[in-house]
């Protein structure tokens, strides 16, 4: 791609940090990096609220070629837009979990005002040849709220999150609202293929639309390209974090601590749809129908606080410190403590130590966009002493990481069988195991992920399509 021909302008609710030397999660990483390549403008929220909300004067810092311009919120906003509509309704909806979900009228109506008024603070920043990447459930309605404001270059939008089948998403008293306002972008990414089929079916069956070839879809006069673009890691970077000295510390730790005792890692937010519940569960199955694991085995459960804020969060840390109390009380002799949770944040480089100190990895989220912390511990790992990944069929991971042990995770039985593998699990397996798992996750990276869909956002039509470049047409 000829990098920087378009300027890029990246949307999403929190920007930043531009460098990965801290605690970026994924799509901080894989942005940050397009945005250092091409230069571009990356917009969102300050993070801050004030009187005045989005009408404050915006801030922007500019780093290289990259300026990061964001816009407060007020108290209200924030509450109907970030925790009501998009926490409590969106993020359990399009994770299946309805039982969860919260629909109230004032949270809808707050969500498409601060859509609105992103999109008409973000219009006088933008030219006509950007390429505009809005990303995330909180941004649904922001491509259709820019057209209004006159905008006719290209829009892009990727959702993180998965896309839950139509059958639950119709539950959203918005639903349709939602889908046509997500028409207005030119290309729609998703994580994984079922998403995308998830998407196109609602389209087909409750907007009376048409799947098209080559991943398009119309809706009345509106064709749009919906395409499945697996978020990946900057995988050499993560490998070479994996043998930093700060990374060599921790592993050292970890393993110190551990002694003969085979390291079991979980890392996740703590988050409903990371199956923490379920997963200690599954390790008590384990203590429970293999006892021989008992004194020779740990589990190390690392779940930064998220949304604390929210109810169902509080609820939830409630229950798993309940739980690791429960089987800790049960299990632990004098010398051993079989499951320790920490609620702290690490750097990207001693997570990385941690993970290759580690013998095995529990992934089990009960539904999950992708999961980066299943490609995180599979590049961290030792070539010569690779440990084992168990993944969960409701990851979006799975459908690339195909030789990790991939469980049930609402399966407390099937949980502990797999653990009880992997630990047990001959080195040419793992070792097998894990090379194709590199391959896969070295071959996906987050650097792949942008110019994927940015070329296909590059080439799709948007209103600005010019003629050819004649250089390009040189290339054949
Ligand atoms: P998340 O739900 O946040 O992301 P995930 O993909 O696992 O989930 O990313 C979490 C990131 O946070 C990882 O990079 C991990 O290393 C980091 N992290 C977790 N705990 C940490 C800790 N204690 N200290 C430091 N870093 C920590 C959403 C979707 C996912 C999707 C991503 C990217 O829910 O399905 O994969 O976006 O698209």
């Amino acid at each position: 791609m000829a990098e920087g021909r378009h300027r890029l302008v990246a949307v999403s609710n929190r920007v930043g940090p531009l460098n990965d030397e801290g605690k970026a999660g994924g799509l901080a990483v894989g942005l940050s990096d397009a945005l250092k390549r091409r230069g571009g403008l990356w917009f969102g929220w300050s993070g801050s609220t004030s009187a005045e909300g989005t009408f404050k004067e915006a801030s922007t810092e500019v780093e290289n070629d990259v300026a990061m311009t964001t816009i407060d919120m007020n108290e209200e906003e924030l509450e109907g837009f970030y925790y009501g509509y998009a926490n409590r309704s969106l993020w359990p909806l399009l994770h299946y979990r309805l039982d969860l979900a919260e629909f109230d009228r004032q949270s809808d109506r707050i969500y498409r005002s601060v859509n609105q008024r992103f999109a008409a603070r973000l219009a006088p920043l933008l030219e006509e040849d950007d390429l505009v990447w809005v990303h995330d459930y909180h941004f649904f309605y922001l491509g259709s709220e820019l057209r209004q404001c006159g905008y006719k270059g290209r829009i892009g939008f990727f959702l993180h999150i998965p896309f839950c089948a139509p059958e639950i998403f119709t539950a959203l008293p918005a639903s349709h609202d939602i889908v046509r306002a997500m028409l207005a972008y030119d290309v729609i990414g998703f994580q994984t293929e079922t998403d995308r089929r998830n998407f196109v079916s609602f389209c087909v069956q409750e907007l009376d639309g048409e799947e098209l070839p080559d991943q398009r879809v119309r809706v009345g006069d509106r064709e749009v390209i919906a395409d499945a673009y697996p978020i990946g890691i900057d995988a050499p970077g993560y490998a070479r974090f994996a043998v930093s000295p700060e990374a060599g510390e921790h592993e050292e730790m970890v393993r110190d601590i551990a002694g003969d005792r085979l390291q079991i890692i979980g890392v996740d937010r703590m988050d409903y749809s990371k199956g923490l519940v379920e997963r200690f569960r599954g390790f008590e199955r384990l203590l429970e129908d293999y006892p021989e694991n008992r004194g020779k085995v740990q589990f190390l459960q690392v779940a930064p606080l998220s949304r604390s804020e929210l109810d169902a969060y509080v609820e939830l840390r409630r229950e798993l410190e309940e739980l690791a109390g429960h089987i800790n009380g049960r299990f632990a002799t004098l010398d051993w403590t079989p499951l320790q949770i920490m609620t702290r944040g690490f750097t990207r480089r001693a997570l990385a130590g941690i993970y290759r100190a580690a013998r095995v990895c529990l992934v089990t989220p009960l539904r999950d966009g992708m999961n980066l912390v299943a490609k995180e511990y599979v590049a961290a790992q030792d070539p010569d002493d690779p440990g084992v990944l168990i993944l969960s069929r409701f990851a979006g991971a799975r459908s690339e990481l195909k030789d990790a042990l991939v469980v049930n995770p609402y399966s407390t039985d099937d949980v502990a069988r797999a653990l009880q593998r992997a630990l047990t699990m001959p080195f040419e397996e793992r070792k097998r195991r894990w090379e194709t798992m590199r391959d896969a996750v070295f071959h996906g990276t987050a650097a792949n992920w942008c110019d994927t869909f940015l070329e296909r956002l590059e080439a799709s039509g948007g209103d600005t399509t010019k003629a050819p470049d004649p250089e390009d047409a040189d290339q054949g």
